[in-house]
């Protein structure tokens, strides 16, 4: 079966792209933007930091001090692009492989870790960083997210949510619903669906026929396309739809095309399952290498930056190791934190039932 999605080396016609994979700027009559040196340098630092945690963090799985860890590899740039167009007001719901939209949000990457070492039940605030907790469960995030923007559009905030999503997920009813209520409702959304061609082992053409973007304008609003692996791309688009949002134009569907280049998770082994002329394909693409390319032809950067960058991912990596390993085992009654904003009743009940267990082995 053939797709017009295509997952090799073709780049779709109906894709903003701002920067070519070889860092060559293109201009596009809808989504222009002017970014200076030091924001470029920034944006490159961004992606390099967040490729580091990962890969330390992939690291700490195979020496077994994480249960498991979902890469973002190749999604750098969908994930700092969408991530840096977020203001301090708007709220993002995540899935459990935006640790580059963490980033943007500064959520510690050890509260990453510690997640997936099972040492918390949580991770961090949401409240604190506009950040929800990661949610494993494909696609519920969207109603939630949904809701949210609802309850800002009641209370006349001048924000915006952005919910991320899969190509996978987009089959689920979950998602579907939610369009239908923002739509109907004109919430203030941003519905960022990284396609990473892949949902774990089954490919993109086994949950759609037409390209994924094209979707939206069955539920009523506009859908866009964009290079995921384009930083500045990424970062105009997003930035666009948000202030749509923010100003009463109702929910956007943006489809960041992308490509997941390491494993689903740790616990996948995708050579069992797509051919490795693929990944090279997409190794083209590389989402920091073209910044790299940018920066290097139009003299904004020199060999001393990127080595700095280089040396300040190598101690990023240590530390988060070293805290890695230093986080505490929760106390068993922990489980009980958080369940509910406020004192519950059960909750107190079964705490007292399960602290009086426990003193059962301490005689
Ligand atoms: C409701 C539900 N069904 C199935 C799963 C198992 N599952 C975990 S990840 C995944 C694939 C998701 O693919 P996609 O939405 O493309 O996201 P990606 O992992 O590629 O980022 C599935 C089916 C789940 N977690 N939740
Ligand atoms: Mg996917």
């Amino acid at each position: 079966m053939t797709t017009d999605a295509s997952r090799g080396a073709e780049a779709p016609p109906d894709l903003v792209q701002l920067l070519t994979p070889e860092g060559e700027r293109v201009e596009h009559p809808d989504y222009d933007i002017d970014l200076t040196p030091e924001e470029v340098r920034s944006l490159y630092r961004d992606l390099v930091l967040v490729r580091r945690i990962d890969l330390e963090a992939v690291a700490l799985q195979r020496q077994g001090e994480l249960g498991i860890w979902a890469s973002l590899l190749g999604q750098e740039a969908a994930q700092i692009g969408s991530g840096r167009a977020l203001t301090d007001a708007d709220m993002a719901f995540p899935t459990y492989r935006e640790h580059g939209v963490a980033w943007c949000r500064d959520v510690d990457p050890v509260k990453l870790l510690g997640l997936f070492r099972g040492v918390n039940h949580g991770g961090w605030d949401p409240k604190e960083h506009n950040f929800h907790l990661y949610t494993i469960v494909i696609g519920s995030q969207t109603l939630h997210a949904v809701g949210y923007a609802m309850g800002i559009q009641r209370d006349d905030a001048n924000a915006a949510t952005i919910v991320y999503f899969g190509d996978g997920a987009t089959s689920q009813g979950d998602v579907n619903e939610s369009f239908i209520w923002a739509s109907v409702f004109n919430a203030p959304i941003v519905f960022f669906c990284q396609n990473n061609q892949w949902a774990i082992s089954e490919p993109l053409e086994k949950q759609t026929r037409i390209p994924l973007y094209r979707r939206a304008s069955g539920f009523g609003f506009p859908g866009i396309r964009v290079d995921g692996n384009d930083v500045f791309a990424c970062l105009a688009v997003t930035r666009k739809a948000l202030e749509a949002a923010r100003t009463g134009q109702g929910p956007t569907l943006v489809e960041a095309f992308t490509y997941r280049m390491g494993a689903h998770t740790t616990t996948d082994d995708p050579t069992r399952y797509r051919v490795a002329s693929e990944l090279e394909a997409w190794k083209l693409k590389d989402p920091i290498e073209r910044v790299k390319a940018y920066l290097f032809k139009n003299e904004h950067a020199d060999q001393e930056f990127f080595d700095s960058v280089a040396a300040e991912a190598d101690q990023l990596g240590a530390d988060l190791r070293r805290r890695c390993l230093a986080l505490p085992d929760p106390g068993p009654l922990a489980i009980f934190d958080h369940v509910y904003s406020e004192p519950h009743a059960l909750m107190e009940q079964e705490r007292a039932q399960f602290a009086a267990y426990l003193e059962g082995f301490q005689a």
